[in-house]
């Protein structure tokens, strides 16, 4: 997440907050604890191993008779963790069945499934966690078990900050602003961070329909007639909908509190509510984001008439909006103290704009903009820099000439693909790359790694991405799970105000903890110590940590994107 917010309110909370349950050691053979799908790669990272140990074996977890036997490979130091570690391959293992793996001098592993249906949990799982984040409705216990809560923040009188003013509406003036989710740990709502995220969503459900249409998630839209994704992504669209100023087309960066909230369920934080700031990133955000909505739901248009003809209406005067105000870059005013979501460099966010609005309406007007041949900033994409989901939509349509940004996908996933062979721990990501929501960095890489996959069938790039997959479900530095209610050890005290103040043990469930970082930002605050400083390390699990474990819509976002991808690619 964004490194500016502050979460200094917190100090007092973690005084008191449960000793953190990150101490226990890792265990020696890390792999996906989800298991392996039967045709999928199937690597585990084995530390420590003893100096004459080469081979390694799988056995059945019941009988313990040996199924296959490998070498391992060679000893590699990795940086980020400091281990030596060498590696396990036993992709050729294929049949169906409950494994465990057996590498001399050490305990045998966790069992292991290797099946058709490994990831279906986390399927439904990832994207049901938005359904528990939605804002403006009461989460009932028919959908939601022990989760249930009442109904917060209805968003119906929400004040219109002074730096949002206008003569059409000037402070003060009451606008109405509901459903959306919060977007991380706290109970506030972004423009610029839910346009990454539900871009991601819709991209899912757009790459993989098929999948979408068939998985039920028990909200309450279920059975309505449209895919249950889609009613989860319409939640927060139909709150972005509503952030236009439709006097003008400009679209306000956010909608808080002046500061955060304390650890209280939903409906017990009701303080005032403001709209802040117009800025050009949320207007150009917001442009693509309904632009996308107006393509994607356009099948639907039955259930509602008109609603993608108005998506696409409200993102073009976003859009002139933006052209007329081409660098407004958000300030946080001085009385307001929640995220700020600031980004400077907007070419990004008008090349992603201009290329959905391309897409969608087909006019010249946004071509220029749509190919603007300005490289990425990074491999991967992030709230603050776009440019790459308009090269991932541009890239699987035929409208428009998409050889430009083909390109472009294949030589990021090229750069990953380098990265990912030379990694002891066979991930894209390198020691330095440990920032601030890393776990989100590496799938969104993934994503990458997918859409380079989707265009050129070459087997590696999707076996990077479930790579990132592997990662994230405990072949990390850790060893663990970093999703809650998945795997074990999984995240038991995430920086998330519901999974602190429900009275419920376990963590609302599906949630991706940001993971390992070395950054720290969130020390003070900490009474619990971090494990480790070493990049791949530097994971807490304690409330008081939003620097490595705060949850949020974005980081979501992926893993929903590439569980989907490799339960779907992998054949
Ligand atoms: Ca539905
Ligand atoms: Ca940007």
């Amino acid at each position: 997440m964004n490194t500016t917010i502050r979460r200094s309110a917190l100090l007092a909370a973690c005084l008191t907050a449960l000793a953190a349950t990150g101490s226990a050691s890792a265990a020696a053979i890390k792999f996906n604890q989800l298991g392996f799908l039967p045709a999928s790669q199937k690597l585990a990272v084995v530390t420590d191993a003893d100096a004459h140990a080469e081979t390694f074996a799988v056995v059945d977890a019941a009988s313990g008779k040996t199924v296959l036997e490998g070498r391992l490979g060679a000893p590699e130091k990795w940086d980020a963790s400091g281990e030596t570690v060498r590696l396990a391959d036993f992709s050729k293992l294929n049949t169906p069945g409950n494994y465990r793996l057996r590498v001399a001098g050490q305990p045998d592993s966790a069992p292991f499934p290797i099946a058709a249906d490994a990831y279906r949990a986390l399927d439904a799982a990832a994207i049901k966690a938005y359904y528990y984040q939605r804002a403006g409705i009461a989460i009932e216990p028919r959908y939601a078990g022990a989760y249930a809560r009442a109904l917060g923040h209805p968003d119906t009188q929400v004040l219109v900050h002074a730096s949002a003013a206008s003569s059409a509406r000037p402070a003060g003036t009451v606008i109405s602003s509901p459903k959306g989710w919060y977007d991380a740990g706290d109970y506030n709502k972004y423009i610029v961070n839910s346009g990454i995220s539900t871009y991601t969503l819709l991209a899912a459900y757009e790459h993989f329909p098929k999948f979408f249409d068939g998985l039920a998630l028990n909200i309450p839209e279920s059975g309505d007639g449209l895919p249950d994704i889609l009613n989860e992504a319409l939640w927060n669209i139909e709150w972005m909908a509503t952030m236009q100023d439709p006097n003008d087309g400009g679209v306000y960066h956010k909608l808080t509190n002046k500061q955060f909230d304390a650890f209280v369920m939903p409906d017990k934080a009701t303080s005032p509510r403001y709209v802040v700031q117009k800025s050009t990133a949320a207007a150009l955000d917001f442009a693509a984001v309904m632009a996308v909505a107006s393509r994607v739901l356009a099948p639907f248009d039955k259930q509602e008439p008109g609603r993608s003809a108005r998506y696409l209406a409200q993102a073009e005067k976003a859009w002139a909006w933006a052209v007329a105000h081409p660098d407004v870059v958000y300030q946080q005013p001085a009385d307001i103290g929640t995220g700020d979501y600031g980004d400077k460099k907007l070419d990004d966010e008008f090349s992603w704009a201009a290329t959905e609005l391309l897409i969608a309406t087909g006019k010249d007007a946004y071509r220029a903009r749509a190919f603007d041949n300005v490289p990425a900033r990074g491999d991967a994409p992030g709230w603050a820099d776009v440019r790459q989901l308009g090269w991932i939509s541009l890239a699987q349509q035929d409208k428009v000439d998409a050889g430009g940004a083909r390109q472009q996908i294949i030589a990021s996933a090229d750069r990953l693909l380098a990265k990912w062979k030379a990694s002891p721990y066979r991930i894209s990501m390198k020691a330095a790359e440990f920032n601030w929501g890393s776990n989100s960095v590496i799938l969104n890489q993934a994503m990458m790694l997918v859409q380079a996959y989707r265009l050129t069938q070459r087997a590696e790039y999707l076996e990077a991405a479930q790579s990132a997959l592997d990662y994230v479900m405990g072949r990390n530095g850790p060893g663990r799970s970093f999703v809650t209610g998945i795997g074990s050890p999984s995240p038991m005290h995430p920086h998330h105000r519901p999974s602190e103040a429900d009275g419920v043990a376990a963590p609302v469930p599906g949630w991706l903890v940001g993971g390992p970082n070395p950054g720290q930002q969130d020390i003070k605050g900490c009474s619990a110590p971090y494990p480790s400083k070493l990049p791949a390390m530097s994971y807490l699990d304690n409330m008081c940590s939003y620097a490595s474990g705060e949850i949020a819509i974005n980081w979501n976002a992926p893993l929903v994107y590439v569980t989907a991808a490799v339960q779907n690619l992998v054949k």
